[in-house]
């Protein structure tokens, strides 16, 4: 059991996938479409250093990890108008940045932050919407997968985060939100974003922070991994 808010969360690793979502350079790094909202994006770099660490314990727990893109096709024909027409009239969607076209798919920028950078094996789900679910094979690889339970860290936590969250709760999957790994550009809407998460019974989920799940892993990795006096005594 983790503990977390507003109940201990009953982690099953082999049911359960970290999610990060959108730790792209367009949402980190200033220059990209975060930036171009109007958002202080150094509010966004807090979350990279408790996520890289988490989602190693995730590795070596032999988690399933998926990874979320939020981005566009290079000719915009699955980006709807009214998505187009937000933020900034000279760095929309599309427009060229400093990292290449914002938020366009295999640009520099719509890419993932190198710290986070997927490995072998890992999912990759490109999204053109803000839920992980609209538009994707999410929810087919979580079904082929047999997860049932999502940890789910990355940015932004009240817009991409919830949304997904907020899918999730609706088809059925129980999602822990993991509170310092997930970062707003408004610290209020972050207090806010996950008060709602657990708020009225944990009405779309559970809130733990990254060492209640690390140290949740490292138990069961250690129940899971240690040798029987059977084997100590082949061993020696
Ligand atoms: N603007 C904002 O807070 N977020 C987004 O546009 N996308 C994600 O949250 N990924």
């Amino acid at each position: 059991m983790i503990p977390a808010q507003p109940a201990p969360f009953p982690l099953d690793p082999d049911s359960a996938a970290l999610v990060l979502i959108d730790m792209q350079r367009d949402f980190l790094l200033p220059g990209g479409f975060g930036e171009s909202l109007g958002n202080d994006v150094s509010q966004l770099q807090r979350v990279v250093e408790p996520l890289r660490t988490l989602l190693e314990a995730c590795r070596a727990a032999g988690i399933t990890i998926i990874h979320t893109r939020e981005g566009h096709l290079p000719d915009l024909s699955d980006c709807p108008p009214a998505k187009l027409r937000r933020g900034n009239p000279s760095q929309r969607i599309g427009d060229p940045g400093p990292y290449g076209r914002i938020l366009i798919r295999g640009e520099y920028g719509h890419d993932l932050v190198d710290e986070l950078a997927p490995e072998p094996g890992e999912h990759v789900v490109d999204k053109p919407g803000k839920g992980a679910f609209y538009g994707t094979e999410f929810g087919d690889i979580l079904e082929r997968a047999g997860i049932t339970q999502l940890i789910v860290t990355g940015v932004t936590t009240e817009v991409c985060v919830h949304t997904t969250v907020r899918e999730a709760n609706d088809r059925g999957y129980d999602c822990l939100v993991v509170s310092d790994c997930v970062g707003s550009y408004f610290p209020e809407f972050q207090k806010v974003g996950l008060q709602m998460v657990a708020a009225q019974g944990g009405i779309f989920g559970w809130v733990a922070d990254s060492d209640a799940v690390i140290s949740e892993l490292s138990s069961e990795f250690a129940v899971v991994g240690a040798p029987t006096d059977e084997a100590w005594a082949v061993a020696r």
